[in-house]
């Protein structure tokens, strides 16, 4: 029999596209903020092709590339957030790394997560935490169990939809559509109906302003929904200056000086990196020339225009400012992603358990914006974690990240970050007659071309920052009578299933590639049985 079960990733697609229209009705900053990046991005594509002569990406194009996006929940009870796992993996998503956000020092958070994505179309991720209440002493601990205890965020049907799902091996459209509709009338919906004042107000007090995030309300309503952006300096000033943070002149004025920048940095590697859909042949084809300062000048100031606009005056939304500083690698540091938001709105909630019920407000729902760059091995990782703890201890370092050489050669040369190969066109056609398992000569020689591999995933540290600034609240210490600790072995028990390592992952990409090119150029007998040279 055949079965009409739709595709995995496409219920993905469709969940995403409609939890993003859910979210822009529920914040109307957040849709604004989307027109901002849209334009941003249109404006650097126009900055790119004026550097790169026969580049350009159409508007299609654009908004393919502009569908990325990762949202955050934060669940309270272990039964739900098992519920979570097999609900994302209707849609293809799998629970990747774990991350201990309890064990991050003065930042640390009383939640513990992994990150919902594919592993091979990794477009759609939901960062998602779970609230750890052996963190608290054994009274909170025990008010905030008796209040989640009350609460049913899965309904009859979408339970019934993931286990006929995981029976039949997928959903049939109709039944898809049900399970995208209970994410969005229901599990990921913001209610603003509160319950347990008192418990808001003490665990608010207390520095645990995050668990009566969670606690409180009665869905895991979606935190944030962060797009891509190709440009995240770009954007940020964009964000600031429509907000009333900047005037317009000093806009220009970064702007310009951002784009000075990135000029000095854009090659092929990078055009490869944020444009997946660009492959090798057509990049290689691109001439470079040279921008000039008044074309510069005269594309900013177009940009500036676009911005400019009445539905794009942020600065007449209720609003709270923007994070002050951008979390993860400075610019030019091409590794792992850079993170800014506009911080949390205030927003008015009801606590519906009181007569009558009782009006106040609640800050948690912030809007960040990412851009992501090369995936470092463990040795990368190990040196960005060094550079970073050596930025807090003296934050008035120079070039906290100066360690990191600049481009993707020297970033692989250096073993800090991963590739994929391939061998060039000419490669497999003459007779390359290849003798060596050096990667790195054989680029030089030509024989092998490579694109750095994204990171697709998230960071402890960075999360840190953005909850820290937007809960207004640095962070909190357990108050448990013996600090509890947390492992990926308790998560996979608590999910039910293994938690994909990433690193491995990335380093399984980079072999795979390795051996298919090797095997191309019918040099395979040269490499060893890991796959490496
Ligand atoms: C999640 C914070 C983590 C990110 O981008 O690192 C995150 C949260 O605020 O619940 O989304
Ligand atoms: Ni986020």
């Amino acid at each position: 029999m055949t079965n009409h079960f739709v595709d995995p990733i496409t219920m993905q697609h469709s969940l995403f596209a409609e939890l993003s229209r859910m979210f822009g009705s529920e914040v109307p900053l957040y849709d604004k903020s989307l027109e901002v990046n849209h334009r941003c991005n249109r404006f650097l594509i126009e900055f790119l092709a004026a550097g790169f002569e026969g580049f350009s990406v159409s508007d299609e194009q654009l908004r393919a590339t502009s569908r990325e996006r990762h949202g955050a929940i934060r669940i309270g009870r272990e039964d739900e957030f098992r519920w979570i796992t097999r609900y994302f993996a209707c849609f293809g998503m799998e629970p990747h790394n774990f991350y201990d956000m309890t064990s991050i020092g003065a930042k640390s958070q009383p939640v513990i997560a992994t990150a919902f994505r594919s592993a091979v179309d990794p477009e759609n991720r939901v960062f998602s935490s779970l609230l750890r209440t052996d963190y608290f002493d054994d009274e909170t601990a025990r008010r905030v169990e008796g209040l989640l205890a009350t609460r049913n965020v899965f309904s009859e049907r979408a339970r019934t939809l993931v286990e006929r799902c995981e029976a039949q091996g997928g959903l049939d459209e109709a039944d898809a559509r049900a399970l995208v509709e209970e994410g969005t009338e229901r599990i990921f919906k913001w209610t603003g109906e509160a319950r347990d004042r008192a418990l808001y107000d003490d665990l608010c007090g207390a520095g645990f302003k995050i668990a009566a995030d969670i606690a409180c309300f009665s869905s895991h309503h979606l935190n944030h929904l962060t797009p891509n952006t190709l440009c995240i300096d770009l954007y940020s000033d964009a964000m600031k200056w429509r907000l009333g943070l900047l005037d317009r002149g000093e806009f220009v004025d970064r702007a310009d000086r951002t784009l000075a920048f990135l000029d000095g940095m854009v090659d092929a590697d990078w055009l490869l990196l944020h444009f997946r859909h660009l492959g090798h042949d057509e990049v290689d084809a691109y001439v470079r020339r040279p921008v000039s300062d008044h074309r510069r000048a005269e594309l900013v100031s177009q940009l500036a225009d676009a911005l400019d606009i009445p539905e794009l005056d942020l600065a007449a939304l209720p609003h709270n400012g923007y994070k002050d500083k951008t979390e993860g690698p400075d610019p030019g540091v091409q590794i792992l992603l850079r993170q800014d938001a506009y911080r949390a709105l205030t927003e008015p909630i009801r606590f519906v358990d009181e007569d009558p019920p009782f009006d106040t407000a609640h800050t948690a729902r912030f809007g960040e914006i990412e851009q992501r760059f090369y995936a470092t091995t463990p040795a990368g990782r190990t040196l960005y974690d060094e550079c970073l703890a050596d930025q807090t201890a003296s934050p008035e370092t120079p070039d906290p990240f100066a360690s990191f050489p600049a481009t993707l050669p020297e970033l692989l040369e250096r073993g800090l970050v991963y590739a994929t190969y391939e061998p060039t066109a000419e490669a497999c056609s003459g007779n390359a007659g290849v003798e060596s398992t050096d990667v790195m000569q054989l680029m030089r020689d030509g024989v092998l071309r490579r694109r750095g591999l994204r990171y697709e995933d998230f960071l402890p540290f960075s999360a840190a920052g953005i909850f820290a600034s937007n809960l207004d609240q640095y962070g909190t210490e357990s108050t448990a009578q013996e600090r509890p600790t947390y492992t990926r072995e308790q998560m996979e028990a608590v999910i039910g299933r293994p938690i994909i390592d990433t690193d491995q992952a990335y380093r399984a990409m980079q072999d795979a590639s390795l051996v298919s090119a090797f095997r191309s150029l019918g040099a395979e007998h040269l490499l060893d049985t890991d796959g490496n040279g």
